[in-house]
């Protein structure tokens, strides 16, 4: 299973869909609705929060956005978008 995004079109999860596309990586999207399936008991267990976005890549969830630009950029290295771990200029 790849990676999945919980967005919606008109919410901040469209910086996820902006770094994916620069990543060149695939990712399955699910729109979630503001008010209704953002607020659903299966959605809150994903983010307790209600909000968007939250990216799912096998057993981790992470929401908050700069959390998951941050975890995208550790994941494929090889992009170079942050210096390494470790690197000082982190
Ligand atoms: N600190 C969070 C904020 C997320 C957030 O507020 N998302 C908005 C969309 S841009 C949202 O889902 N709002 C739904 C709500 O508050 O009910 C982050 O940066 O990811």
């Amino acid at each position: 299973m790849g990676l999945q995004l919980y967005t919606n079109k008109e919410s901040r999860g469209v910086v996820v869909e902006w770094l994916l596309i620069e990543l060149g990586i695939e990712c399955e999207r699910v729109e979630v609705e503001y008010h209704t399936s953002m607020k659903s008991p299966e959605y809150l267990k994903l983010n307790p929060f209600g909000k968007v976005p939250v990216l799912i890549d096998e057993h981790v969830v992470i929401y908050e956005l700069a959390a998951i630009c941050a975890y995208l950029a550790d994941k494929f290295p090889e992009k170079n978008l942050a210096p390494a771990l470790g690197d000082p200029k982190r």
